[in-house]
């Protein structure tokens, strides 16, 4: 079996697929997977051979012997399927029916609001800032999915309202975590067994950390708390934040906590 992903180190829909591979007993980059680094700081992802295989010109795409497949959480879908070894879906219906109803609400909800603090702390200083309007105009068109999300963005990143309102749905699904643990008696998200549900929001909720949105969390949803604890310590979460994965290594001379940023906005 030959597993190539194409992929970004600080990714989080790439370090979504990096967890399941860990799991799935695939833990080691280069050993057990072959990785094939895209650099979105160099727009390789928008090159022609790139969307030839994704045409949504974003990371990560999957080659499992020979067939191309797209989509993170289709992916780590595809993956708990062909590996049967320590499986990542409950078997009964009705728990099966809520991991997936978690996985819409991944990709509905925190997936796209982790982007805003990215883009607005990290992604727009580090890339965008010296963009002229034309330059930053026409780099937004090239985009298959995110043209809207890059003009409303402008090279300036996002203000305060866009901001706020990420960190309240950020805010929702760890009350949600907190709430689902206690309610399937945890560890994990739909109890005893770490899911695809555990495995997707990992890194959105690692992400936030990274940029100093801890506070968000802290304080009174323990079980919460406890969950990313015990997420941090696992060998998959260990394997797939490898040395450099994470944003804050990948853009230093530009990271500042969430709090400092805050501080000299002034929100
Ligand atoms: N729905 C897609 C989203 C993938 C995605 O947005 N990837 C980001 C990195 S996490 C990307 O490639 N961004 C490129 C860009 O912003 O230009 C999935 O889950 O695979």
């Amino acid at each position: 079996m030959t597993i190539e992903l194409y992929q970004s180190h600080h990714s989080t829909c790439s370090q979504k697929v990096r967890i399941t591979l860990a799991e799935k007993g695939l833990p080691e980059k280069d050993k057990d997977w072959i990785a094939h680094e895209i650099n979105l700081g160099k727009f390789e992802h928008l090159t022609p051979e790139y969307l030839k295989i994704n045409p949504n010109g974003v990371v990560p795409t999957m080659i499992h012997d020979g067939s191309v497949l797209i989509e993170s959480s289709a992916i780590v879908e595809y993956l708990d399927d062909v590996i049967p070894d320590n499986p990542m879906s409950p078997e009964d219906p009705v728990a099966r029916a809520g991991m997936r109803a978690w996985m819409r609400y991944i990709e509905e909800v925190p997936t796209p609001a982790v982007r805003v603090p990215t883009f607005a702390n990290m992604l727009a200083p580090a890339r965008y800032l010296e963009y002229s309007d034309e330059e930053f105009a026409t780099h937004a068109d090239r985009l298959p999915l995110r043209k809207r999300f890059y003009q409303r963005m402008t090279q300036k990143g996002f203000g305060e309202a866009d901001v706020n309102y990420a960190k309240e749905q950020i805010r929702q699904t760890c009350e949600r975590i907190d709430r689902d643990i206690s309610a399937n008696g945890g560890p994990w998200i739909m109890g005893e067994q770490f899911t695809l549900a555990d495995a997707l929001v990992a890194s959105l909720i690692d992400r936030m950390d990274d940029l100093g949105y801890t506070y968000l969390w802290e304080g009174d949803l323990p079980a919460m708390e406890e969950w990313f604890a015990n997420l941090q310590a696992r060998p998959s979460f260990q394997a797939a934040f490898y040395s450099g994965a994470k944003i804050s290594e990948r853009y230093p001379e530009v990271y500042r906590t969430a709090r400092e940023i805050e501080a000299e906005r002034g929100y």
